[in-house]
């Protein structure tokens, strides 16, 4: 901590981010603010409605299932079947990047694809227009793939993207068509559509090709969608330690490897929030385990790595990566030791969406900055707590809405890649096999824990604790900023990246560096704080509660 820099007392803090709401709101919104204590670890309420009108970060469920898990994977066509806003507004805005093998490989990810929905289909059902449209991409593409992403007026006027996908994939025999019903209002969060996501992905995709994948040691990726390039900087890592990616979920991903990523071994997971169901049906359905990892933070990195090479139990996979992260980290170090000083002591806050606000805090550690307030948008209870609290989560009406599959052993595929006995050997070795701690183990005691954290909370935070960085995303950058507070984008990046690996590690602590020490922070005002408005002490902020 910097010497005159005083903490305040969370318990005041959190009183006071309520004090202003009416009674109903201040007692719901109490219990998703908690003091952190990582050895009594403390319930949060996470994953439930958001209060209407409080300005929250979250999107929806649509979002979660087209933008987040489908998007990134290049060669299948997204068609969004609704009105032409929700395909233009997610067009290219989240940053997955992705790098076909050659200039004549399919990559659909450049372009928009919808029905544009009209008053019409409205009234009189869109599913005509739907299969039209489905004809016109396979005419104009053949591509392996297409997916119908179901949007709010669809399913209040009950299209059918099922059948319609089944009867056009019938119909063409060599095109691979279905559907997502992840209309925006379904769950209270895109976490629903991340779920709706995986359950289609399982059943549409994985396990369509049977070919024995090459490679001593193959693992999947999961929860990893390149934003930014952070898929590259893992896979040039992969690849020097000699690691078989046989598929990622789903960021610089294809088709024909997601259809065949049951022949891994391993599946290892970036994003618990966005694919932990498919980590699951995976080791049901085909008996592979899977770890959770981290590949933000060199650190994290390096421990990422000893720990896949644990797994395998090969010598000279160990001695591999044991090589590799020696012949990494002194490019690190060195930019580090340089920016260290000038970063350390400073303080940050990560409101970020399901598990950026945990992985982003290991980078913040090596920059010697304290996270004093986190928390996710629509992350679940396990996300903070960790899995051991899975089977005290209620299960509430707007997660029943969301299909569990039922998901049982395949009668040939099933091959269990670790006798139980080998699993408990790793277990003993301090090996968390299908296990996440979650967030709050990881962070300072008396530091805030905040789910769906609203605008007002975001402000008065700010105000209190006048945090060094903020990272959060696009809604909050500019007003955060007119604060005087630079605020750090974790889900774009900022037009940045990558922020994974060695590499990653470099760019995130040289564009920090930037952004904490650079004084044109403390030289803005904004315009209502600014004499001569108004009444001439400047405007000053007032919310419908006071
Ligand atoms: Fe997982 Fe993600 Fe995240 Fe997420 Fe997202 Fe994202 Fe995110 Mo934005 S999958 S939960 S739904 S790490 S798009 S790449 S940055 S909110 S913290």
């Amino acid at each position: 901590m910097e010497a005159n820099r005083i903490i305040p007392d969370p318990s005041q803090v959190r009183e006071e981010l309520i004090q202003k709401y009416p009674a109903k709101v201040a007692k719901k919104r109490a219990k998703s603010i908690v003091i952190n204590d990582p050895e009594i670890i403390p319930e949060v309420q996470a994953n439930v409605r958001t209060v209407p009108g409080i300005i929250t970060q979250r999107g929806c469920s649509y979002a979660g299932c087209k933008g987040v898990v489908l998007g990134p994977t290049r060669d299948i066509v997204n068609i969004v079947h609704g009105p032409i806003g929700c395909s233009f507004y997610a067009w290219l805005t989240r940053r997955n990047q992705t790098k076909p093998e050659t200039l004549m490989d399919a990559n659909y990810i450049p372009y928009c694809f919808s029905t544009d929905m009209q008053e019409e289909n409205i009234v009189f059902g869109g599913e005509k227009k739907l299969k039209i449209a489905i004809q016109e991409a396979y005419d104009l593409f053949h591509p392996k793939s297409i997916a119908i992403f179901s949007t709010c007026p669809v399913g209040l006027i009950g299209d059918d993207v099922h059948a319609a996908s089944r009867e056009m994939k019938e119909k063409f025999g060599d095109c691979n068509v279905f559907g997502f019903s992840c209309e925006g209002y379904r769950g209270v969060s895109q976490s629903a559509g991340h779920h709706i996501a995986n359950n289609g992905v399982f059943k549409h995709m994985v396990g369509r090709d049977n070919t024995p994948s090459e490679g001593k040691f193959k693992l999947n990726l999961l929860g990893e969608y390149n934003i930014g390039g952070d898929a590259f900087e893992i896979e040039r890592i992969f690849e020097k330690v000699g690691i078989t990616l046989v598929a990622s979920f789903s960021g610089n991903s294809t088709v024909g490897a997601i259809e065949n990523s049951h022949t891994a071994d391993l599946n290892v997971i970036l994003c618990h929030r966005s694919i932990n169901y498919m980590g699951d049906m995976m080791e049901t359905k085909y008996g592979i385990p899977w770890m959770k990892v981290n590949f933000v933070g060199a650190e994290s990195t390096a421990k990422s790595l000893r720990k896949i090479a644990e797994y395998f139990g090969d010598e000279e996979l160990k001695a591999r990566v044991e090589a590799v992260i020696a012949e990494e980290t002194p490019k690190v170090k060195a930019v580090i030791e340089e920016i260290l000083p000038r970063t350390k002591g400073k303080t940050a806050m990560l409101f970020v969406g399901g598990s950026r606000a945990h992985h982003y805090q290991d980078l913040f550690n090596e920059l010697g900055m304290t996270t004093v307030a986190a928390g996710y948008e629509f992350a679940h209870r396990d996300d903070y707590e960790g899995r051991e609290v899975l089977p005290k989560i209620k299960v509430d009406a707007d997660s029943k809405n969301i299909e569990e599959l039922k998901i049982v052993a395949d009668p040939e595929l099933y091959n269990p890649r670790k006798t139980d006995a080998e699993l408990e050997a790793l277990k003993e070795k301090g090996l968390e096999i299908n296990g996440y701690e979650g967030m709050m183990k990881q962070m300072t005691k008396k530091s805030l824990v905040v789910d769906d954290l609203s605008h007002y909370e975001s402000e008065k935070l700010i105000e209190i604790y006048k945090p060094d960085i903020f990272c959060a995303g696009i809604k909050e950058k500019y007003v955060v900023q007119k604060m005087g507070i630079p605020l750090k984008q974790l889900h774009s990046y900022d037009y940045g990246g990558p922020y994974t690996g060695f590499e990653g590690a470099v760019n995130f602590y040289k564009d920090i560096d930037r952004m904490v020490n650079n004084p044109v922070w403390k030289l803005i005002k904004a315009p209502w704080e600014k004499a001569g408005n108004g009444n001439g002490a400047g405007l000053a902020a007032s919310y419908v509660t006071q």
